[in-house]
């Protein structure tokens, strides 16, 4: 068997990961050996009496700095396990994480996240022991962890074997530059609300018809934007001008 994509996350705090990496999809993929996720508390590295982690930013101002001395110190240990890892910080600064980053970063042996905490990292960590910055959305957090686990889920469904055979990452959302069409499980009936009667018939062309014909309809109504950029056939074009006329019939109607 291939070699596991091996993540090691430096952070102040690993009991916040209690759990990600246990459970569910990540915890089988890991007791399956395809994943190799390693929590290292930067704590420990720290030189001082007390293990301090922070200090008081130079200059003033609010806040506290993560201090460099433990950080490095991580940083080297991180790196005699993974030699060749990426070495990435989580940060609002960062390339945006997208589907395209999360299939390059699973193609990787290793990968080391940095999470920073408080006001932010000394400047000179960023400086000689990270490779790249990635942000995975324009909004603030108060650290980089759940970053970091965000990162490792969407990258980990990547690595083959993370997701069951059956289970393809490319026929999922936004793989095919559209938005999922929508599920329906038993009962068949719940309380009246019923279940399209397509699904119920074992017809599998008009199944892959109509869920084609409802994935255009989502991204349409939630993500018009997708739909420039989607590579669409001109049966997906006869549909979204029907779709389009169901809509604008179905309004005309409410008047
Ligand atoms: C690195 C630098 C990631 C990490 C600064 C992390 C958003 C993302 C953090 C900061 C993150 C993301 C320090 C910025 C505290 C905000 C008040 C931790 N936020 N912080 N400042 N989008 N926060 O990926």
């Amino acid at each position: 068997m291939s070699d596991p994509l091996r993540i090691v996350i430096l952070t102040l705090f690993p009991e916040m990961f209690s759990g990600v990496f246990s459970t569910s999809i990540l915890g089988r993929a890991c007791e399956q050996g395809l994943l190799d996720v390693r929590l290292m508390d930067i704590r420990p590295y720290s030189a001082s009496k007390h293990k301090n982690t922070d200090d008081y930013p130079f200059g003033g101002g609010a806040g506290m700095v993560m201090m460099a001395q433990p950080v490095m110190d991580a940083m080297k240990a991180a790196e005699a396990v993974c030699p060749d890892a990426r070495r990435i910080y989580l940060g609002p600064r960062g390339k945006r994480l997208d589907t395209a980053l999360a299939r390059e970063l699973a193609a990787e042996k290793e990968l080391i996240l940095l999470c920073g905490h408080y006001e932010g990292m000394d400047q000179r960590v960023l400086d000689t022991c990270v490779d790249e910055e990635i942000s995975i959305g324009d909004y603030i957090l108060t650290g980089g962890e759940p970053a970091a686990m965000v990162l490792t889920d969407c990258v980990s469904r990547f690595v083959p074997g993370v997701l069951g055979s059956s289970d393809s990452p490319e026929e999922e959302s936004f793989s095919d530059g559209l938005l999922e069409y929508p599920q329906y499980t038993r009962p068949r009936d719940l309380n009246g609300l019923s279940v399209p009667e397509v699904l119920l018939n074992g017809d599998h062309a008009k199944i892959r018809s109509w869920r084609r014909k409802e994935s255009l309809r989502a991204t349409l109504r939630f993500r018009p934007d997708l739909l420039e950029k989607a590579s669409l056939t001109e049966e997906d074009r006869k549909m979204l001008r029907e779709i389009e006329k169901e809509m604008s019939d179905s309004c005309s109607s409410e008047s």
